[in-house]
Formats: structure tokens, sequence, C-alpha cells
């Protein structure tokens, strides 16, 4: 694929900021628009190309955010609409592309939409949520009319409604209703809402469980018996409810959509919009997403196997090979570490920077798009937080019970308030967060000191460094950023090597993953380190013996040969 002819999303890096948790402008401890419009700047240092934003808009904040109120207003706390249209334009500005973050699935309960479709089975919006009539056992007890479990599996997917004295559906949290996509009203709504921020620039969007969308019209049971989607595990297999004909179809729709507004000129707010999944499923399924019968969906789809999958050579090396096997090009996988539900990607490797550092390099380097949670690129670390002082709805209902000792102890954090601590700009108390003297919505990690933008920025040695190394040289390199890709054979199994070319231009990348140094031979004479983990990496010229690289434990090299 020529540099030239790839649309920007196939190119791009994306960077993912969580708004409330990003900075705070005016010191009320909640980060805010005009806050992330301040730090553009470190992004375009950093060298991403575009920035997803988690949502904003106007809700009762009981899942920040994923439960909204008016997809067409902003949050007070976030600021004003006109803070948006600034967002949009500032970054488009710097070169950067903007995806805001749809919660189609489900409203808030505090919807007016929802609030008038419950008052009664006969109201305008009564059929805008699915509704249905439930089961009653022998002795009078009200039962749901399936078998159907949330996306959190603890719990039921259907909720009661004492007002309509019916089961509404919600395939998250009790408190996020889904919508009812089949009824004409919802779909000309919401196509509409979508319009309007395209209207205003929006350059694409992220889509929030995408695939729980539409479920089986006869409301027939799930297949009772457990299995595993996207690594997840699930107390039963989701087959009427998760990924369904009609949600795929969906996919289309919305595509056609977005394709309304593409110009023709290639500039951020100008050019081709952009669809990013949020979906779970197998290979097939995902692929569904991006084209069902030759008719085109989503732009990209989030693979978690990469995030879910435990730190280690093979692991990682099948993952890429199947990665490359099931989505070739035009294809492209998308890469991520981390996000604001699952564990930050440092402390998943126990905290070992050099761990960190080779996971950097793969993530920017290899064949796809790669998304960075904001802090990971300074090493942000989960910060444990009791489950009872959570702010996170979801340890209430999937840990309820949960001895403290032992979510101690859990790899996948339950609280995700740990994984959403303020972004450490600076050292000081408020780290650059908010003012020093205000407490912050989430409480500040512990690793300030080290862990943040200011200092890492003069630190050649810095994970931020590296990053910023990296980037700038994915962008750099067209084999990076739009080349092919082909695993290299290695001679230990602690190594992951390949190779990226686009027409001429060729770039290596070897990572060792083990605890012991390891060589690694290009067979060629001649080499060169474009980046390295670490000074210890070190590259030997050699004509007889041929060029190798010196690869201490968990350190990786990107080579020109
Ligand atoms: O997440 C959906 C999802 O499936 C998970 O990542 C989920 O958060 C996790 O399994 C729970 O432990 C999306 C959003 O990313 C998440 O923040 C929202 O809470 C959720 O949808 C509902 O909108
Ligand atoms: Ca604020």
């Amino acid at each position: 694929m020529s540099d030239q002819a790839a649309p920007w999303w196939k190119t791009t890096t994306i960077y993912q900021v969580y708004p409330r948790s990003f900075a705070d402008s005016n010191g009320d401890g909640i980060g805010d628009l005009p806050g992330i419009i301040v730090h553009l700047d470190h992004l375009v240092d950093l060298g991403v190309g575009t920035i997803w934003v988690s949502p904003f808009f106007a809700s009762p904040q009981r899942d920040i955010g994923y439960d909204v109120a008016d997809y067409r207003s902003v949050a007070p706390e976030y600021g004003t609409l006109d803070d948006a249209q600034t967002l949009i334009d500032e970054a488009h500005r710097r070169g950067l592309r903007v995806l805001f973050d749809l919660v189609l699935n489900h409203t808030s309960d505090e919807h007016p939409w929802f609030v008038e479709s419950r008052s009664s089975r006969t109201n305008d919006k009564a059929d805008w949520y699915v509704w249905a009539d439930g089961r009653t056992w022998p002795g009078g007890k009200k039962r749901p009319p399936n078998n159907w479990r949330s996306e959190l599996q603890v719990s039921k997917a259907w909720q009661w409604s004492d007002e309509r004295e019916q089961w509404y559906l919600a395939s998250f949290l009790s408190f996020q209703p889904d919508l009812n996509w089949r009824h004409p009203e919802v779909r000309t709504e919401m196509f509409d809402m979508i319009r309007t921020w395209l209207g205003r620039g929006v350059d694409g969007f992220r889509l929030d469980i995408f695939g729980s969308i539409m479920q089986d019209l006869h409301l027939r049971n799930n297949d009772p018996r457990p299995t595993l989607t996207g690594g997840i595990p699930r107390l039963q297999t989701p087959n009427r409810t998760l990924n369904t004909d009609e949600t795929i179809a969906l996919a289309g729709d919305l595509r056609a959509v977005v394709d309304e507004f593409t110009g023709d000129i290639d500039e951020p707010g100008k050019g081709e919009r952009a669809l990013l999944g949020e979906v779970f499923g197998s290979p097939e399924v995902l692929r569904r997403y991006l084209t069902d019968g030759g008719r085109p969906g989503l732009h990209l789809v989030f693979l978690f196997d990469f995030l879910a999958a435990r730190y280690g050579a093979k692991r990682y090396r099948d993952l890429i090979v199947s990665f490359e096997e099931e989505f070739p090009a035009p294809m492209l996988p998308t890469y991520v570490l981390e996000n604001h539900d699952r564990t930050r990607s440092l402390s998943r490797v126990g905290g070992d920077l050099d761990k960190a550092r080779v996971l950097a390099t793969l993530l920017c380097t290899l064949r796809g798009v790669p998304v960075i949670y904001q802090g990971q690129e300074i090493g942000m670390t989960n910060r444990y937080i009791p489950l009872r002082e959570a702010n996170d709805p979801v340890p209430g209902v999937v840990a309820k019970h949960l001895p403290e000792a032992a979510n101690k102890r859990l790899t996948e954090r339950l609280n995700r308030d740990e994984v959403r601590t303020p972004m450490q700009w600076t050292a000081d108390p408020g780290v650059g967060f908010c003012p020093d003297d205000v407490t912050p919505w989430l409480p500040v990690n512990d690793d300030r000191i080290t862990r943040n933008v200011d200092i890492q920025s003069t630190d050649p040695t810095s994970l931020l460094s590296l990053y910023r190394e990296l980037l700038t040289l994915r962008a750099l390199r067209p084999a990076l950023h739009a080349g092919s890709l082909r695993m290299l054979t290695v001679e230990s199994d602690a190594l992951i090597a390949y190779e990226r070319a686009d027409g001429d231009d060729t770039v290596t990348v070897v990572a060792n993953l083990g605890d012991d140094t390891t060589v690694y031979r290009t067979g060629v004479s001649k080499g060169a380190l474009l980046s390295a983990t670490g000074d210890d990496v070190e590259l030997f010229e050699g004509e007889r013996s041929g060029t190798h690289v010196h690869l201490p434990p968990h350190s990786a090299a990107v080579l020109e040969l």
C-alpha cells in the first residue's frame, strides 16, 4: 500500500483521552474540555495522529459518561458546546483527527426519552426502548422474559419497572436501558445526532459495546453453556444477544451515514470519517463488522486479545501471526494494551519498566493501528482503591461479596477507578491535573515524582522519550505506518522478530522477551539501530560474522538493515 493512497485512519495512531481524568482547567477537581485543549500540544509532541475522547455529554455520571442523558449537549462540569467545537477546531489546527465516543446501545435511565418511555405503555416513546412482559412463577413471583444475562454476566439483562409493570432490557448496568434500534424514530433521531457531530467536523467515532445493540426479536433464550468471547469468560453463550445479524447490518447503515460526510480534501475534519468498534467475538464475526456480504461496515475494530494476554514471546508471536492471517491487508489489526476499563499494562507486567518498553516498541511498530491510553506513555500504573470506596458502579454488581484481600490479588482490576486516576503532568501534589489544594475526583497515584510528563520530557531515557522516538519513526517510515509485516525466523524462543516493508522501505524489529541476554543475527553485513529500549542494546557490524544485535533481557530494537 503506497503512502499517498492510504486514508488517514489506516496510518494513524490513536490516543484515548478520558476527560474526567485528563486535566482540570477550573479547579473543581474534575477534568474538562478546556483542560484537553490546553494539553493538545503534548499529544502533538508525542506523535499521535488522532484523539479519541471518551463521553463528555450530559449525564448523571453514574458510569462516568457512558450513561448519556443528552447526546446533543455537554455535561456542565466538562464545559459547553462551544468548548466541544473549540476542541475539534484546535485539534484540527494541529493536524490531529478527532474521534468522539458514541454510546448507541443504551442511554441513562435519566434520559428524558426513557423517563417518558417508562411512564406508560402508550406514550409516544413507549417503544423507544426494549420492553417485554415477563413470566410468573407458580407462586406469583415475577420472572424476566428469558435467560439473558447482562454483559457483566453475574446479573440478568432485564430490569423490572413498577411504573409499566414490565421488564426493560439493560445489556450493561441496570440504569443503562437499551434503546430499541428497530424503531424507525430511534434510528432517525440517532442518525441525525450523528450527522450533527459530523457536521461540526468530528472525524469519526469509537462505538461503545456495539455488539450488544440488537438482540433476537423473538426473545429466544441464549444457549446456557459457558463460553469465551474476545478473551472474556461468559456464563452463557450469547447466541441470541451478541453480534446478531441485525447488529452487523447496523454497522453498514452507520457507515452509509458517515460516508455522507467524506469530503474531497484529506485534511482533518474534511476527509474520510472513520468508525472504530468496541466489539468482542471470533475473527469471523469481527470481520463481518468490517464488511458483510460485500457491504462496507466499520473501518476498524479493537482486537483485545493482546491486551488480555500474559507477557511472553510465544504468546505474542502467536497472536501477531493469527492477527496477520485473520486480518490481512487491506484489513488492519487494531492493537491496544490498556484502556479506561482494563488493567494498566505496566501493572500487568508487574511494574517492570523494561517490559513496558518492549511493549511500547511492539505496539508502535506492528502492522495496524496502535491505540494508546492516556498515561500509558509515562508508565502510569493501577492505583489500588478498595471496592467499598469505588465510584465505579461495576464492583457493586460483580464484586458485592468479594473479600478485599481477594480483590487485592486480582490482575484484572474490578474497580475501574484504579486505572482512571488523574493524568500526571507534573510532580506537584495536584500533578498539574488540578490545583494542589483541590481534591481531585479520584486520588492521585503515589508514583507522581517519577511518572509525570514534565520530568520525562527532559529525560532522554524515559518511557515518554521512547514513545516519542517510536511514534516519530512510525510517522516517518512508510514501512512502519503503511507496510506489510513478515515474521522472521528466530534462533531463540524468547525472541520476536519481524520485517515491515513498503516498496523499497524496510524496517526490522527484534525483541527479547526472555530473562537472558540473546543475540539476534541479521544475516547481512551492514545495519543501523533506529531505536532501542536501552543503551545496553548494541549492534555489531561484521563482514564475516554478519551484523548481530545484543539484546539484554526484556529489550527491543528497531533496525535498518
Ligand atoms: O465497556 C464494555 C465492556 O464490555 C467492558 O470493557 C467492561 O467495561 C468491563 O468488562 C467491565 O469490567 C464499555 C465502556 O468501555 C465502559 O466504560 C462502559 O462502562 C460500558 O461500555 C457501558 O457503556
Ligand atoms: Ca474542571
